[in-house]
C-alpha cells in the first residue's frame, strides 16, 4: 500500500527508531494517539505542520555553530548558516523587524539574551564586555564580583505574576529576580485591567533601566504605544515580551498601538505557541541593539540547534503565507466564542472576557482551587492548566483560576459552534465537582469529588467534538 509523503516519513522514522529502542518508538506514537483525541486548551501550545516537525529530525542536530552567520568558532557551518540566514530573514519580513536573531533555545533564553543586550548597552562595565566574549559559567568568582560592582542594582519593572506577568521579568525564583532589582504593576482590581496611568507613576517612583511588557496569562491588548511613551519618559529600555501572541502580531490580528516591534527596543518570543512553530525562542530588535544581541551565544546560550533553527524557518515561512493571517484571526474568533460561551453560563472571568486567544476563568464562583478544576477538567478529557488570577488568595500552586487558549484547537479547524461546545463541557464539570477533603476531614485545596459518570461522559462528548477534526489527517501510522 502507497502513503503520501508525511505518513511515509514519520513511518519510516518510527521504523527505524524501532529498530534500535522499540519503547521510545511506542511513546512517540502514543503521544501522537494522546495528542489526537484530547481537547487541547493550553494556552501556550499549538500544533507545528509536519514540514515543521519533520526539519527537526535530521544531520543538523549534529552540528555545532557557536557564533554568528559567517562569523563562527566552529568550521564546516556553511549549511547552517543558510538555514539560520533563512530564518532571521523570514522573521525580520514577517514582523518588519530590523534584526532578528533566531539561535535562543526557549522564551526564558531570549529574555536572557535581551537582558544582557540591554546592560551591554546601557552600562558602561569591562567585566561585562569580558564576560561577552566566553559562557557565563565560565566566569570566575573574580569576573562575578567585579561584574555586580560595575552592574550594580539596576532595575526592571514589569508586569506582576499573579496580573498575568511571566516569571522570567524579574521574579525571584528566575535568575533575572536575582540579575535585577524588580518591582511590578498589576491591573485595576475593579476591572483586570492594566492602568496605563498606575504604570506611569510606578515608571516615575522606581526609574528602571527596562520596562517590560508582555505577558502569559493577561486575556487582553496592551497599548505597546503608551507603554513605550512611560518607558521614555524615565529613560528606560522597552522590552516586550510577545511569547504569547506573536501568531497574533505575525497574522496582523494585533496591529498599530498593539503590535510591539515598531514601538518597543527589543521583542522577545516563543516560536511554538500561536506563532505555531518548533519549541524555541527568538529576540527582534533595532540596529543599535543588535551587535550585542549577536553575543547571545556563547555568552548564556549553550552552542545553537541547527535542526531547530531549520525548523523555524520552515515556520516562519509558513507564518508568511496568508492564510497564516486567517488563523491568527480565527484564534480570536474561536477566543471570544469560548468566553462569550462560558459568560452565558455564568462563569467568572478576569477582566469579564478576551481580546486575544486566552481566557482566564476565576473558578472560585464553582467552589473550587484551580487545582481541583484543572484535575477534575483533566479527568474529562480536557486539557488545561490552573494559573494564579490577580491578587489570588490561593498562591502560585493551587491557585483560584483555569486559563485556557484556542490556539491549537483552532489549527485542528475547530469553529465558535465548537468553541460554545466546549464551553458548555468545561462548565458541566466545573459545576458538577466539589471541593474534597484531606484524611483527617479538613478542607483540600487539591482534593475534588466528582461523579465518574459526568467524566465518562463529557470525555465522551469531547472526544465526539473532536472526531470531524482529525490532528495531523496527513499523518496515518498504521
Ligand atoms: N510555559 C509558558 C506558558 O505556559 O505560558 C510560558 O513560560
Amino acid at each position: 500500500m502507497s502513503h503520501n509523503a508525511e505518513s511515509t516519513a514519520f513511518r519510516s522514522a518510527l521504523e527505524v527508531i524501532r529498530a534500535v529502542e522499540p519503547r521510545v518508538a511506542d511513546a512517540i506514537g502514543a503521544e501522537l494517539v494522546d495528542q489526537r483525541e484530547s481537547l487541547k486548551l493550553i494556552a501556550s501550545e499549538n500544533y507545528a505542520s509536519p514540514a515543521t516537525l519533520l526539519a527537526m529530525g535530521n544531520w543538523f542536530s549534529d552540528k555545532y555553530a557557536e557564533g554568528t552567520v559567517g562569523r563562527r568558532f566552529y568550521a564546516g557551518c556553511q549549511n547552517v548558516d543558510t538555514v539560520e540566514a533563512l530564518a532571521a530573514e523570514h522573521a525580520r519580513e514577517l514582523f518588519g523587524a530590523a534584526h532578528a536573531y533566531v539561535q535562543p533555545h526557549s522564551g526564558i533564553d531570549a529574555n536572557l539574551v535581551a537582558f544582557w543586550a540591554i546592560l551591554a548597552d546601557r552600562v558602561e562595565s569591562p567585566a561585562l564586555k569580558k564576560a561577552q566574549k566566553r559562557h557565563v559559567n565560565d566566569l570566575t568568582e573574580a569576573d562575578w564580583f567585579a561584574l555586580r560592582r560595575e552592574l550594580g542594582d539596576q532595575r526592571m519593572l514589569g508586569m506582576s505574576l499573579d496580573a498575568g506577568g511571566h516569571l522570567t521579568h524579574g521574579f525571584r525564583p528566575n535568575i533575572s529576580g536575582k540579575m535585577f532589582d524588580q518591582r511590578s504593576y498589576g491591573t485595576d482590581p475593579a476591572t483586570g485591567l492594566i492602568d496605563y496611568d498606575r504604570v506611569a507613576e510606578a515608571a516615575r517612583e522606581f526609574r528602571p533601566l527596562i520596562l517590560v511588557a508582555g505577558y502569559s496569562a493577561y486575556p487582553r491588548k496592551v497599548n505597546f504605544r503608551i507603554m513605550r511613551e512611560i518607558a521614555d519618559s524615565v529613560g528606560a529600555t522597552f522590552m516586550v515580551d510577545m511569547a504569547h501572541f506573536a501568531g497574533l502580531v505575525a497574522g496582523k490580528v494585533f496591529t498599530g498601538d498593539f503590535d510591539p516591534v515598531p514601538h518597543a527596543h527589543i521583542v522577545t518570543t516563543t516560536t511554538h505557541k500561536s506563532l505555531r512553530g518548533p519549541r524555541g525562542g527568538m529576540v527582534l530588535c533595532g540596529p543599535e541593539l543588535a551587535d550585542q544581541v549577536d553575543r547571545g551565544c556563547p555568552m548564556v546560550l549553550g552552542g545553537p540547534l541547527p535542526h531547530v533553527m531549520a525548523a523555524k524557518a520552515v515556520a516562519l515561512a509558513e507564518a508568511r503565507r496568508p492564510d497564516f493571517a486567517d488563523y491568527a484571526s480565527r484564534i480570536v474568533d474561536n477566543a471570544h466564542a469560548l468566553a462569550d460561551g462560558l459568560l452565558r453560563r455564568g462563569a467568572s472571568l478576569v477582566t469579564g472576557g478576551t481580546d486575544n486567544h486566552l481566557v482566564l476563568i476565576d473558578v472560585s464562583g464553582y467552589g473550587l482551587t484551580g487545582r481541583q478544576a484543572e484535575q477534575a477538567l483533566l479527568d474529562s478529557g480536557i486539557v488545561t492548566n490552573r494559573n494564579a488570577v490577580p491578587q489570588d488568595p490561593n498562591g502560585a500552586w493551587y491557585t483560584s483560576g483555569i486559563r485556557i487558549g484556542t490556539p491549537a484547537l483552532t489549527t485542528r479547524g475547530l469553529g465558535a459552534a465548537e468553541m460554545d461546545a466546549t464551553a458548555e463541557l468545561i462548565h458541566t464539570v466545573l459545576d458538577r465537582t466539589t471541593a474534597g477533603t484531606g484524611p483527617d476531614g479538613a478542607p483540600s485545596k487539591a482534593k475534588y469529588v466528582l461523579d465518574p459518570a459526568v467524566a465518562e461522559s463529557v470525555g465522551k462528548q469531547a472526544a465526539d467534538l473532536l472526531t470531524p477534526f482529525p490532528l495531523y489527517p496527513e499523518v496515518t501510522l498504521g
